[in-house]
């Protein structure tokens, strides 16, 4: 039992208790660790197949919670040897996958050895390979599948890394914090040695080897710390990066001004890999990015991958506060890291750009991701009670709504006092593992706040709806606002929330309004009024989408075009659009549109539409957002039950009406923006952007018409935008040209793995009436492959969120995301149950396909062996 070196790799069943059931995890049972370890050395001989791992780990007692058995968390690893104090130490146990130790003194060292197999590691957690370089991804677990370790972000600890391996393979050695050491070894071996002066959690531990080559910059800090930048790629792609070092050097300077908050080390360095399960990950000291998020240029890279590029560069570096410097104590407290994260790259970014077309941008994807979580099986609080697999718990909740809630915050506050509350937060807790209530109350304390009943957005699930009634008598007009929040799993019954909405009443002659009010629903049902309004205003309430909420109040088609045209608040402008369209949609899919209604709804959109086209006060980033029509999943939200069939129709018939109804504006509008040259600023990507939304209201309408200009847009194109977006629609079409194109965009980019992602995504995503058979037929391309997690993204996961291909009335839709998620699952299950939650959907969706759903998930969970990340997302889909 004590020779561990027979020991065989622990699947992950083997963690199941005896009964049979999962383990779940729960936040209130947190203990402090028994034992901390704060100073760690490892040392790597490294190679592909056999990289040995010996670690020194300096264990002390913790006075806060002292016991006798230290316990090292292991995940498929078995310890080749075991030493307490320098002496080989036969009294240890295996308790599942976890080593225990029963220790008797206050303070040891313990060395243990271990070999992983990176070229083996597909599931792309711990130490694994890609295209010949080593890397590791540690965050949330994966540092247990590397080394045993109290592997739980309140064990702080410093690390000293020392690694060797063959020069010519691995030339570029690095680790976190500074370089200390470095030499020649025998046999064309070579090692390095790195030293991280701060005590850090092991899931922010990192390690790179490779044939790499790095971009450089540097960056003084307003104390004056010299840092040096560099990026690391493969050879060939460091024309790429100058985008992403320009971001990074922004974000340090933003940082500084706008939360106080300096660099400290004197390099920061990034490396770039092509395997990698999510977008970054902000290791101290050495992010590791999806080169997604790297590589950019005009050639390569739309101005949307530019703007993603910005911001998640942004996010990891704000990490190095926001979740580095203070972290989180365990991981029921992602969201501290995350939500703020969020926000501070949000508001980055916003202030880099446009900041109403940011918002615009971000409420969107909120909508489009995470309404539909939280009204589904697998809703949670920002801050969860209970997990099986922590990898399921990084969600559009605990990353954009808990960067909603933290953003009421700021409402509540005003920016001057919630920097106050951000300065007394990072003060109290800088070097612990913090909890989000550190969080609030340092919000609270700092900016005089009193936050007790706001908390519940940290403990209740599911998306509060507001309904709003209106009334006016004499001059006063009095709003009645009741919230209900919707029962989710585990929850059946809520408490009312604190909800700020920014609030304007227009005056509708005046097209004005008196100031705007910050009204804060904290009851149940609560009346405002207010006084000066001899006439009945038109409301504009959420403006700025104050707050994450589902508004609901009876405004007529005639006051929506009226705050389309008139309000000052951009995103109540866009609100205003979009809840027009949204009203009449769900109308006409629910058959409730007689012919004079449906024309009445298409003349009043079809009159914003117009008024937008022509308003020459708008820019044309701003105009490109106003005429993005609601996407289909937020419609299905507003439905549910919903035939995603109808939704589809509806949708596309809207879109071909204003195709029609406009068509001179619509080719004035692409002729026009044509002819802006190439420039990354705001007016050159405003008409980028809008060139091709003309092409997508003129292809349902004038698909002859559509497909010449999108095929001249196509070949003229200098750039990625325009390329990609011709392409797009042309995609779509059943059109001579579609084939050409998409042959042409193949062969012109063949051995890109980035721009290679967009053509499988392009056709997965199109609205072809065959594209499902397309998605099935790519699948057997010699492109594809499993093992590249972008690639499957690139193809499952466009195919996932095209309804017209995954709700297929036949059901072979549902019945490709299983058949992958089985396939996939023994590869990588972190990434496989990323499409369980389509699946799990089908409670929204209209009996006959709902059934076909559910069935598929049936089917999944019968199968033996699943991970238990697709495990916990099936079970929780199903019940
Ligand atoms: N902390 C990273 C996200 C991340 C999470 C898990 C990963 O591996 C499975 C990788 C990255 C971030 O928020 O950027
Ligand atoms: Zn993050």
């Amino acid at each position: 039992m004590n020779d561990l070196s027979s020991t065989p790799a622990l699947p992950a069943e083997a963690q199941l208790p005896d009964d049979g059931q999962p383990t779940v995890i729960n936040r209130l049972d947190y203990t402090p660790p028994a034992w901390l370890v704060p100073q760690i050395a490892l040392d790597f001989a490294l190679s592909l197949d056999a990289t040995r791992v010996l670690s020194v780990l300096s264990v002390e007692r913790n006075p806060a919670n002292p016991a006798p058995t230290l316990r090292l968390n292991g995940d498929g690893i078995a310890a080749r040897s075991v030493n307490v104090d320098g002496q080989p130490h036969n009294d240890w146990r295996m308790d599942g996958a976890d080593l225990l130790i029963d220790l008797p003194g206050e303070a040891h060292t313990v060395t243990i050895e271990t070999v992983v197999n990176p070229t083996a590691n597909t599931q792309l957690s711990g130490l694994y390979a890609s295209g010949g370089m080593l890397c590791t991804q540690c965050e949330a677990e994966g540092f247990r599948r590397i080394t045993f370790f109290p592997d739980r972000p309140d064990v702080l600890s410093v690390y000293t890394v020392k690694m060797a391996g063959d020069k010519q393979k691995f030339p570029i050695l690095l680790s976190n914090g500074n370089p200390v050491a470095s030499g020649e070894g025998e046999d064309g071996t070579h090692w390095a040695e790195w030293h991280d002066p701060w005590p850090k959690p092991s899931y922010l531990f990192a390690l790179v080897a490779g044939d790499l080559v790095a971009s450089r910059d540097s960056f003084t800090t307003r104390s004056g710390r010299k840092v040096d930048l560099a990026i690391y790629v493969r050879a060939g792609d460091e024309a790429r990066t100058d985008h992403a070092m320009r971001s990074l050097i922004a974000s340090m300077e933003w940082d500084e001004e706008v939360y106080g908050r300096e660099y400290d080390l004197d390099l920061f360095n990034i490396v770039a890999v092509s395997d990698f399960n999510a977008g970054a990950m902000e290791n101290k000291g050495l992010n590791v990015f999806n080169t997604r998020y790297i590589l950019a240029d005009p050639e390569t890279a739309t101005d949307g991958d530019y703007d993603a590029v910005e911001g998640v560069v942004a996010h990891e570096y704000f990490h190095n506060w926001s979740g580095n410097r203070v972290t989180c104590r365990d991981w029921f407290q992602l969201s501290l890291k995350e939500g703020f994260t969020v926000l501070r790259d949000q508001q980055f970014s916003a202030d880099r750009g446009s900041a109403p077309v940011k918002r615009i941008e971000d409420v969107r994807i909120l909508r489009a991701a995470q309404f539909p979580e939280d009204s589904g099986p697998l809703a949670h609080p920002i801050r969860p009670d209970s997990y099986q697999e922590i990898s399921n718990f990084y969600t559009a909740t605990v990353y954009n709504k808990g960067a909603e809630v933290i953003r009421m915050m700021t409402v509540l506050a005003g920016p001057e006092r919630f920097r106050k509350g951000t300065d007394l937060y990072f003060d109290r807790h800088d070097g612990e593992a913090a909890t989000c209530e550190d969080f609030v109350k340092a919000i609270e304390d700092g900016a005089g706040l009193d936050l007790t009943q706001f908390r519940r957005w940290y403990q209740q699930a599911g998306t509060p709806r507001v309904d709003v009634a209106v009334a006016h008598a004499g001059d006063t007009v009095t709003l009645t606002l009741k919230q209900t929040v919707p029962p989710t799993p585990g929850q059946p019954d809520k408490q009312p929330m604190v909800i700020p909405l920014r609030t304007a009443l227009f005056d509708r002659a005046t097209g004005k309004h008196d100031g705007e009010h910050l009204i804060v629903l904290a009851e149940a049902e609560q009346s405002f009024s207010f006084s000066g309004h001899a006439t009945p205003p038109v409301l504009s309430i959420n403006r700025g989408f104050s707050a994450p909420v589902a508004i609901a109040s009876p405004v007529s088609n005639e006051d929506l075009v009226f705050l389309a045209a008139h309000d000052d608040d951009p995103f109540a402008r866009y609100e205003a659009m979009q809840q027009l369209v949204v009203q009449h949609l769900v109308s006409a899919v629910r058959g409730e549109l007689s012919p004079a209604q449906r024309d009445a709804g298409r003349k009043a959109i079809g009159e914003a539409f117009a008024a937008v086209l022509a308003d020459g006060a708008l820019d044309d980033l701003m105009r490109g957002e106003l005429v993005i029509l609601p996407g289909e999943s937020y419609l299905h939200e507003q439905l549910a039950p919903v035939d995603p069939g109808k939704v589809r129709a509806e949708r596309e018939d809207l879109k071909r009406w204003l195709g029609e109804t406009l068509k001179a504006e619509w080719t004035t509008l692409h002729d026009r923006c044509s002819a802006v040259p190439y420039s990354l600023d705001a007016a050159a990507r405003g008409a980028r952007k809008l060139k091709t939304q003309a092409l997508v209201y003129l292809a349902p309408a004038a698909p002859t018409e559509a497909a010449r200009r999108a095929r001249a847009q196509y070949d003229a194109a200098t750039n990625m935008t325009d390329r990609q977006g011709a392409l797009m629609v042309l995609a779509g079409l059943d059109v001579p040209e579609r084939a050409v194109a998409l042959a042409d965009f193949h062969q012109r980019f063949a051995g890109n793995m980035l721009v290679i992602d967009k053509w499988f995504s392009l056709q997965a995503g199109s609205l072809h009436p065959d594209a499902l058979a397309h998605v099935q037929a790519l699948a057997g391309h010699p492109d594809f492959t499993l093992n590249n997690p972008n690639r499957v993204r690139a193809l499952y996961m466009a195919a996932a969120a095209n309804p017209g291909v995954f709700h297929d009335a036949s059901g072979a839709g549902y019945r490709m995301i299983a058949d992958l998620i089985l396939q996939l699952d023994p590869i990588n299950g972190n990434v496989a149950a990323r499409f369980v939650p389509p699946l799990g959907r089908w409670k929204k969706i209209e009996p006959a396909r709902a059934a076909l759903m559910r069935a598929e998930l049936e089917r999944i969970a019968a199968q033996p062996g699943l991970s238990r990340d697709v495990r916990e997302q099936v079970s929780k889909s199903l019940e």
